[in-house]
């Protein structure tokens, strides 16, 4: 509800980038020279910008992250506090978030983004710019720091750690004074950056609504994203429209046909959601690729009604591959209960989860097979269809300037039953495929398994058993000449639930 707010209540990754200005430009360079055939030095495309930055590819390469919401509406039984809730209504019994962490890490996820404020005020640290926090709560005594358990937790269990500080906050009596209150805010903001080692992560909610004084409250982003900036470089940003990803238009937990990850930000801005905000804008000036959030049960908050209403593996299935498999990051809410712990229904479903795209993604079919391209770029080995096939995200196959159609053919070798297809552009040199058709040869015929718009970072096809011993990969248009890093096969085993489907929703071309 982040931008439809409350109107009602108002009231470094290792980079692999051959972009201009990226830190791994020079090393990337030499490193793809060396694989050369000797003789010829074709230069790689140049990049299609905008390009992705160093923290984005790190965000991309996560895939999967956790959403954690905990605070006094765990306790409360709702899903948005007043801001005049009694702290000591926050008495967790059993609290361990190296649980929370295990079960993430199981599920395969690989980061968590904590609550530390949501919109009624509390803070999950004991901030020194309010008494609304863990420090007025019996839990521990008062001398305890859910933010600084998570944080430990999560690099105990080699997980990244982010947080969501709400801006909107009901107790806060300052809030709606707009200057004062964006003081405050940055000030709390300084805390969880300096405070709780690398954060990875930083979530901005765009609700807003009037403080005490009759006033809305006016947020200065600017001034916040600039702090995060300062403090937690490496961190990306999320809001309705970035700085470094954007929502994804829905909570239901899918990305649509086209994703581009190129959007107008200056078209868009934070409770100014326009079509652009789930397919994103072919050509648009901005990389701001979607963060796809979604609860495993139906709330944000724990509600013990809810128990038996966790999303089944199928939805959860669904939802992986609208999201990861759409160009995507999946955020996958799981909401503590009373106890400080995972309920045994989510812990369980995200084991089977994490199992199930375990199971699905093990084996390649297609790595290191036979592959040809009706183009390659200068007919260089550094750019051969090959490497799209070697299991190496710094490699790719490209075509040369000007080419925008192209097929990139694998051969097996023999027939071989399978049922998923997985494409990824190498997108540090930008956003490329416009529209594809997957094949396979069947009785000497080339049958289509599957066609969209978008690739980007990864998209995955999901199709019915085929055997075949020969598939290809058809690149109807592109922006520009196109680029793939990885193009792979893959069965998932009789045991893992095929998933309901569901359509993904598409634009017109
Ligand atoms: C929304 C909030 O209003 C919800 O409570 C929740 O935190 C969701 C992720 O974002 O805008």
């Amino acid at each position: 509800m982040r931008n439809l707010l409350p109107v009602a209540l108002v009231a470094a990754a290792a980079c692999a980038c051959a972009a201009p200005g990226c830190e791994a430009d020079g090393a990337l360079r030499s490193h793809m020279y060396e694989k050369l055939s000797e003789t010829s030095r074709v230069e790689p495309p140049a990049p299609v910008l905008p390009v992705p930055t160093p923290r984005q590819l790190a965000w991309f390469q996560r895939e999967m992250i956790a959403f954690v919401h905990f605070t006094v509406n765990t306790f409360t039984d709702r899903e948005w506090g007043e801001g005049t809730e009694d702290p000591a209504v926050f008495n967790p019994t059993a609290l361990d978030a190296r649980q929370w962490a295990r079960a993430c890490r199981d599920g395969g996820l690989r980061m968590i983004v904590l609550t530390a404020k949501h919109h009624d005020g509390f803070c999950l640290w004991p901030s020194k710019h309010t008494t609304h926090s863990v420090a007025s709560s019996p839990w521990q005594g008062g001398k305890g720091d859910v933010v600084k358990e998570v944080a430990d937790a999560c690099r105990a269990e080699g997980l990244d750690f982010g947080v969501y500080l709400s801006p909107w906050d009901r107790h806060e009596p300052c809030y709606g004074d707009s200057p004062r209150y964006n003081a405050h805010y940055l000030a709390q903001l300084t805390e969880l950056l300096t405070n709780y080692g690398k954060i990875s992560e930083v979530w901005f909610d765009g609700a807003c609504g009037e403080g005490p004084n009759g006033k809305k409250q006016v947020y200065d982003f600017a001034a916040y994203w600039a702090l995060v900036r300062k403090l937690a470089p490496g961190a990306c940003m999320f809001s309705d429209a970035g700085p470094d990803v954007r929502w994804v238009g829905n909570e239901s937990g899918y990305a649509a046909d086209p994703n581009w990850s190129t959007i107008d930000r200056a078209a868009m801005g934070i409770g100014r959601t326009n079509a652009d905000q789930t397919h994103g804008l072919y050509g648009g000036p901005d990389f701001v690729p979607t963060e796809v959030d979604v609860s495993i049960r139906p709330g944000w908050f724990y509600h013990a009604a809810e128990d038996g209403k966790v999303k089944s593996l199928d939805q959860l299935l669904d939802i992986y591959y609208a999201s990861v498999g759409m160009n995507g990051v999946l955020l996958l809410n799981i909401p503590p209960d009373r106890r400080g712990l995972f309920h045994e229904n989510d812990v369980a479903r995200l084991n089977e989860f994490g199992a199930a795209i375990r199971a699905t993604f093990r084996d390649d079919l297609a790595r290191g097979k036979k592959a040809t391209a009706t183009n390659t770029r200068g007919n260089s080995a550094a750019f051969a269809p090959a490497r799209a096939l070697d299991g190496d995200p710094a490699t790719y196959w490209a075509a040369d300037d000007g080419v925008t159609a192209a097929a990139l053919e694998v051969d097996l070798g023999r027939p071989a039953a399978f049922n998923r297809a997985l494409f990824q552009e190498h997108i540090a040199l930008g956003q490329r495929v416009k529209a594809f058709a997957f094949e396979a040869l069947v009785d000497g015929q080339w049958k289509e398994l599957g066609k969209g718009q978008t690739i980007g970072h990864k998209r995955i096809l999901r199709f019915p058993d085929v055997r075949a011993a020969r598939v290809r990969l058809r690149i109807l248009d592109a922006r520009a000449c196109p680029t793939l890093s990885a193009v792979g096969l893959y069965l998932a085993p009789p045991e893992v639930p095929a998933g309901q489907g569901a359509p993904v929703p598409v634009a017109p071309q």
